[in-house]
């Protein structure tokens, strides 16, 4: 039997049932906490403990993924002159997509938000966490073979990895430098490790913005038919 085998033996799924109401409750605080989640640009440079940071990627690594591959990595940098040429690297790219390579169909949704090639969070925030999504793994065999589904994964387990962030008490901003194989270099990463997203992380500046948007409602988003 293969690795990969002898590990999906069969165990007893641990559940315990909540009572409704208990069901209830939990529902709507997990939504309002939620709901209270904000994506802003302006952090403070005020330290925020390793052990926290581990925790946020350790909640990321809870994902489901393609063929349960994990096929993902989080390179979690503090190290200033590390973050000051992801910094300069990215604000170089940004520069062209935003005068050069965004058409005004892009430019116009993007106006709202405030963003520029100016990528001050990147130096800012004491940590900046990037996401690398695996296409490939090693057979037990020793040869290469692709994952699955490894988008897909690699979203959820960004979508844990901020609601973690976001429980903790921090702010993060996923961040899309494009294109972002700089990354893949200044961090060191294999070829067939792609970044993805760049979150940094940390609490927020004092004056802190953030743009003055609502969410769809549960009307505009949903469809239930019953
Ligand atoms: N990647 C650029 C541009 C950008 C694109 C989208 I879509 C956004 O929601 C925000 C920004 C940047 O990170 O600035």
């Amino acid at each position: 039997m293969s690795e990969a085998e002898e590990e999906s033996a069969f165990i007893t799924l641990e559940f315990a049932e909540l009572p409704p109401a208990e069901m209830s409750r939990r529902a709507d605080e997990f939504y309002e906490m939620m709901d209270k989640r904000r994506t802003t640009r302006h952090f403070s440079d005020r330290e925020v403990p390793r052990k926290l940071i581990e925790r946020a990627i350790q909640t990321a690594g809870t994902s489901p993924s393609g063929a349960h591959l994990q096929p993902w990595t989080f390179v979690a940098v503090s190290n200033p002159e590390i973050k000051r040429g992801i910094r300069e690297a990215a604000e170089k790219e940004e520069m062209k997509t935003y005068s050069e390579r965004m058409p005004e169909s892009w430019a116009e949704v993007l106006r709202p938000l405030g963003t520029d090639h100016v990528k001050e969070h990147l130096t800012e925030a004491p940590w900046v966490v990037v996401l690398f999504r695996h296409s490939k793994r090693v057979r037990d065999n020793g040869e290469w073979a692709p994952t699955y589904y490894s988008q897909e994964s690699c979203g959820i387990a960004a979508g844990l990895f901020i609601s973690a962030v976001h429980n903790m008490g921090l702010v993060t901003l996923t961040h899309t430098p494009s294109p972002m194989g700089f990354l893949r270099e200044i961090l060191q990463r294999p070829d067939h490790e792609h970044a993805m997203l760049v979150l940094p992380v940390g609490f927020p500046a004092e004056k802190a913005s953030v743009p003055n948007l609502s969410r769809k409602t549960l009307g505009d988003i949903s469809e239930f038919l019953e």
